[in-house]
């Protein structure tokens, strides 16, 4: 047995061992080593990806070497790797070569060959100088390079980036759905569901999985292979897609049969660590989990299946109640379940109106009244409208009285609601700017009109996080201020949270009673997940709202409640999923 066998370590899966054997491949091609021997190890990696029994058992057996394809040296270094974590000659290769170099070998058409050239000749060690190379011409001094090359390379690379972004949840979420819906009408097809991070409703995703049942896997496959919205096919087998979305993203399709069902998703689902623990579990109890199921491990031979139909069964083989997708991140949640403490998470159907809309008084693009009825089209009880305040000349901010104009407004709508015995009320907020000296900005005139007040960072944002912190303090300090809104003021994949001690932050929430929010905004998030946990953990308020600047984006709630749940939010402690009753006399402690 392993080292790691030996210390309680989760075990290396066979697919660990291949990845080790590919990047191996991968610099002894940068290395120019000879095609026999380069060959040898993509065969041997691919043998053992697909090999039926764990190579970790048979390296405690000493048996490696019946592995076909696997030699004396190549099972000598398997051994090393599984003792000791690591290869010593691909630490010496992986030292010959920069990172970036290795890094140069995704890039489509361009092989180990040309750069181990680029590098050598021209010391370029990363694809940023690369790329800049390839702009300013200098590769073609390379003979058999030209302009030609050069230009194919710039659009290749632009590819490979694209595709190895992550990408919104949101981006991806809807046209996975679209795929499962397709999947399920297919005749062959009995169960499919959406795995991977898409499924643990991550923030950001790199790549979607799908994961479907059948009697007929190749005739899936083939079908799925059509569906218009992959633009290429990658790699394809009889159980086994991954081909492009138009956005550049993967897309990995695995068909498995039904007894497997429940093991491959939750397997697929992920992640990696919280699975890393789930068979850790597993091997104290003698068990073995894989992606076809959970068997008794006996011995050597192969155990009877106990667990795979569905994930329930799956977690139950190892004493565990079912555990929601959504906290699957290995941050305690096998803990809990065993301590039967996890969470009731919060639902989209707990929340009974959205408190951060925009309408053409500032930024948005629709009327009071439009908003209003879209809310009302989604089942709330209450909208909040909430403008730009006066400083947010950028944002279309409202003067004094425009704030006036739009309170008329808000109050006929609920007269009118009322007089037609309709159940719906808009609130009358305002999101105004927390200023550089922590003041707030609320024309005092009209403050009396307003139910709530959001306040929010949007200018001067300054790289001093002690400033920040006092700036978002105050405002929370100075009583004015029902939430916070967006409150690090992150933007995914653009811009960072500005510099913030969160827990200076929480305290003061946490002592005046000022919920923060979780800004449903696809690309904020914010807080994020593992912020608003923290949150919860020290008793401040959440609330989780949209950030609306057209009708179009109310549906963005679900985002927001995604982010909740990863963050172990119940529905009690987000205030927008209270009565209006409740609400408002929430609000009005503080006026
Ligand atoms: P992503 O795509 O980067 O947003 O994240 P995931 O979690 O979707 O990761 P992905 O697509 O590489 O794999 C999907 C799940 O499959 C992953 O969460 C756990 C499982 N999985 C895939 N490969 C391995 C592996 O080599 N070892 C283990 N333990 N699990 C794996
Ligand atoms: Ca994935
Ligand atoms: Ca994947
Ligand atoms: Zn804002």
């Amino acid at each position: 047995m392993g080292t790691r066998g030996v210390i309680g370590m989760p075990r290396v899966t066979n697919a660990d061992i291949a990845d080790v054997l590919d990047r191996l491949a991968d610099l002894l091609e940068l290395d120019n080593a000879d095609q026999f021997r380069l060959r040898s190890y993509r065969r041997a990696a691919e043998t053992v990806r697909g090999y039926p029994e764990e190579l970790a058992n048979l390296h405690a057996q000493r048996k490696l070497t019946t592995v076909p394809g696997i030699g004396k040296s190549l099972a000598e270094k398997i051994a090393e790797y599984l003792d000791t974590g690591q290869i010593g000659y691909l630490e010496e290769l992986r030292a010959k070569y920069p990172e970036g170099v290795v890094e140069m070998l995704n890039i489509p058409g361009f092989g180990p060959r040309s750069a181990a050239r680029v590098f050598q000749e021209l010391h370029i060690s990363s694809i940023a100088e690369l790329e800049q190379a390839a702009r300013a011409g200098r590769l073609r001094t390379l003979p058999g390079f030209g302009a030609k090359t050069e230009e194919r390379l710039l659009h290749n690379i632009e590819l490979y980036l694209q595709a190895s972004e992550r990408g919104l949840l949101a981006d991806v979420l809807p046209v996975a759905k679209g795929l499962l819906a397709k999947l399920r009408a297919l005749p062959e097809v009995a169960q499919a569901e959406i795995a991977g991070s898409v499924r643990r409703r991550r923030e950001t995703v790199g790549d979607l999985d799908l994961l479907v049942t059948s009697e007929q896997p190749a005739r899936v496959c083939e079908a799925f292979r059509g569906f218009e919205e992959l633009v290429e096919v990658i790699a394809a087998g009889d159980t086994k897609v991954s081909a492009r979305l138009e956005s550049g993203r993967q897309v990995d399709l695995r068909v498995v049969p039904q007894e497997s069902f429940g093991a491959a998703l939750q397997y697929f689902t992920g992640s990696q660590q919280h699975n890393i623990s789930v068979r850790y579990r597993a091997n104290q109890k003698g068990l073995t989990i894989n992606e076809y199921g959970v068997f008794v491990e006996e011995g050597d031979a192969k155990g009877d299946l106990v667990a795979g139909r569905d994930e329930e069964e799956v977690y139950a083989a190892i004493d565990l109640p079912w555990i929601p997708p959504e906290l699957r991140e290995n941050r305690g949640e096998i803990e809990a379940a065993e301590a039967g403490t996890l969470p009731a998470l919060i639902e989209p159907g707990d929340i009974k109106g959205d408190l951060q809309v925009h309408t053409r008084y500032s930024d948005g693009h629709q009327s009071v009244r439009e908003m209003a009825e879209a809310a009302r089209a989604l089942g709330y009880r209450f909208i909040g409208i909430t403008d730009h305040s006066p400083s947010l000349y950028v944002a279309g901010g409202m003067t004094s009285d425009e704030v006036r104009w739009q309170h008329d407004e808000i109050v006929e709508a609920n007269a009118e609601y009322e007089g037609q015995g309709v159940k719906f009320t808009v609130l009358h907020g305002l999101e105004a700017d927390i200023l550089p000296d922590g003041t707030i900005d609320i024309p005092e005139e009209v403050y009396q009109l307003f139910d709530y007040i959001v306040g929010s960072v949007h200018q001067g944002f300054t790289p001093d996080a002690d400033r920040m912190t006092t700036r978002v303090v105050g405002a929370i300090e100075s009583g004015l201020i029902d939430f916070v809104g967006h409150p690090t003021g992150r933007v995914l994949l653009k811009r960072d949270a500005y510099g913030l001690h969160l827990d200076a932050v929480l305290e003061a929430a946490a002592s005046h009673d000022v919920a923060l929010e979780i800004n449903a905004f696809p690309n904020r998030l914010d807080l994020c997940d593992v912020d608003a946990r923290r949150a919860r953990d020290r008793g401040v308020r959440l609330t989780i709202n949209t950030d609306s600047h057209d009708v179009a984006h109310l549906g963005f709630m679900q985002y927001g409640v995604y982010t909740a749940r990863r963050g172990w939010i119940e529905a009690a402690d987000v205030v927008n999923t209270w009565n209006l009753e409740d609400l408002r006399s929430w609000f009005r402690k503080r006026r």
